[in-house]
């Protein structure tokens, strides 16, 4: 028998999970090292992981390991589980649909779920125009889904992405991301006619929104030509970039460059939407109404799940046929998106992710007015960076944020990191966490930041 020993795990996660850091062993524990050693004999050591627990149930603000350990989750997975992990009326959803039928492929049958999906990005995303959307199952499949739609709806090959950005790691969208370590280094070659413009970073460029969006232009019709550009892709918020924010203007410019050249500009909002920035898509925040809009992970709960939603008349381009995949839209991620999209509505979680933002930005701001190794606090709603620097020359500290990220960790708070220089700390709680185990939280980032003075 192979299976782990978890007679320490609940029956049940969800919400009725006991809301607390609670620490029984030093973390890893003996059930987690059994599982990490199985791990590391079984799967491909390409296939990291950021917190070394066997994890056996969440919910609520909390993620329960294998023995008996609770952590504080300040990560959903990397901003999956918006309304929080099993939450009752995913599951709900999930266990009817599961028992209805669990596949026909919606290429051979189709079915109701998907099409209400379908219905309801096009009801959520902005843009007063009429939209049309397409279903897929992770968020590198909604943007190669794009750019193919971009190039059939425009005859043109080119496609602009930032610097900063991530987009996935599938060969197009590897090709997209700006990072080489970890996620292109020795994976090329790469596709062609990708082209990368400078982002607006507000903190290392010092400059305000239209002149970072006339540099940005001015590359693009330089290096490659609006003639031949299909689309521009960016996120209005970029994650695993660094939480960078840009500055007032930078994104309405860029837009109009697009209406005005025949480009489309595609928002990839996988990361940043579903009410994750205190709004049901950050473009929301910038005045953006993009073209298309790609969404993933907060969408359904915790089940794969992704989509392209846009101007009706480009997504209609793509022939019959040229779109699709075996499981996009599959009936249970499907079940479980439109139980989440009901959560993110009746619940107002728009609403908490903002509470959320104040609550974390105050204690934030009391932490850098202390230490100067916070060079900046930044984000929107429940997606907050501090980004860690050197404080005589701002260098990226990219060593002190992996140690503090660590540390946190092992006191029982799951706290990530991003960023080009991997010196960002980002949090990204689910919005169903309650105010006194997000401050806990923060007590121990600010606990794990005090104790590296030396790093
Ligand atoms: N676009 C903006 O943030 C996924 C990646 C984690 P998939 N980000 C987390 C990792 O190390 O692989 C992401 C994103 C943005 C696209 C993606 C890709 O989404 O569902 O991981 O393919």
């Amino acid at each position: 028998m192979t299976t782990l020993d978890t007679d320490a795990a609940p029956a049940l996660g969800g919400p009725m999970l006991a809301q607390e850091r609670r620490l029984v062993t030093a973390i890893p524990g003996p059930r987690s090292q059994e599982l990490l050693a199985r791990k590391a004999a079984a799967v491909a050591a390409g296939v990291g992981h950021t917190a070394p627990i066997a994890a056996v149930a969440a919910g609520g603000g909390v993620v329960v390991d294998a023995d008996g350990n609770s952590l504080i989750d300040l990560g959903s997975g990397i901003a999956v589980t918006s309304v929080g992990n099993a939450h009752p009326k995913v599951v709900e959803a999930v266990q009817r649909q599961a028992a209805q039928f669990t596949h026909t492929c919606f290429m051979v049958s189709p079915y109701e779920g998907y099409v209400a999906v379908a219905e309801a990005l096009n009801r959520l995303t902005p843009g007063g125009f009429a939209k049309k959307s397409a279903l897929f199952n992770s968020g590198a499949e909604a943007v190669e889904n794009a750019v193919k739609i971009a190039r059939k709806a425009t005859g043109r090959q080119a496609v602009v992405a930032f610097d900063h950005a991530y987009h996935g790691r599938t060969n197009l969208t590897m090709a997209l991301t700006a990072k080489s370590m970890p996620y292109k280094s020795g994976f090329g070659p790469f596709a062609a006619e990708v082209y990368r413009a400078p982002m607006s970073y507000p903190y290392r460029d010092g400059l305000a929104g239209p002149e970072a969006a006339a540099k940005a232009i001015s590359v693009i019709e330089k290096q490659v030509g609006a003639e031949n550009l299909a689309a521009v892709i960016i996120e209005p918020i970029q994650g695993e970039g660094g939480f960078i924010v840009p500055a007032e203007g930078f994104l309405p410019a860029i837009s109009a460059w697009c209406t005005a050249n025949g480009v489309v500009l595609i928002a990839d909002e996988v990361q940043s939407g579903f009410a994750r920035t205190g709004a049901m898509f950050a473009s929301e925040h910038f005045g953006l109404v993009p073209d298309l809009v790609t969404t993933a992970k907060g969408i359904a709960g915790g089940l794969p799940l992704a989509a392209v939603t846009g101007r009706a008349e480009i997504m209609d381009a793509a022939h019959a046929g040229g779109l699709g995949g075996t499981y996009g839209g599959n009936p249970i991620a499907c079940a479980a998106a439109l139980a989440s999209i009901e959560v993110f509505e009746t619940e107002d979680l728009s609403d908490r992710a903002r509470e959320i933002e104040a609550l974390m930005t105050a204690r934030l701001e009391t932490m850098q007015a202390a230490d100067p190794r916070i060079g900046d606090i930044r984000g929107r709603g429940a997606m907050i960076a501090i980004e860690l620097v050197d404080p005589a020359t701002q260098a990226p500290a990219g060593a002190l944020a992996g140690a503090v990220a660590r540390r946190c960790i092992a006191d029982g708070v799951i706290v990530l990191t991003c960023g080009t220089y991997g010196n960002v700390l980002r949090f990204l709680p689910p919005l169903t966490i309650d105010d006194a185990l997000l401050s806990e939280g923060l007590d121990v980032v600010a606990a794990a930041l005090a104790a590296e003075v030396a790093a």
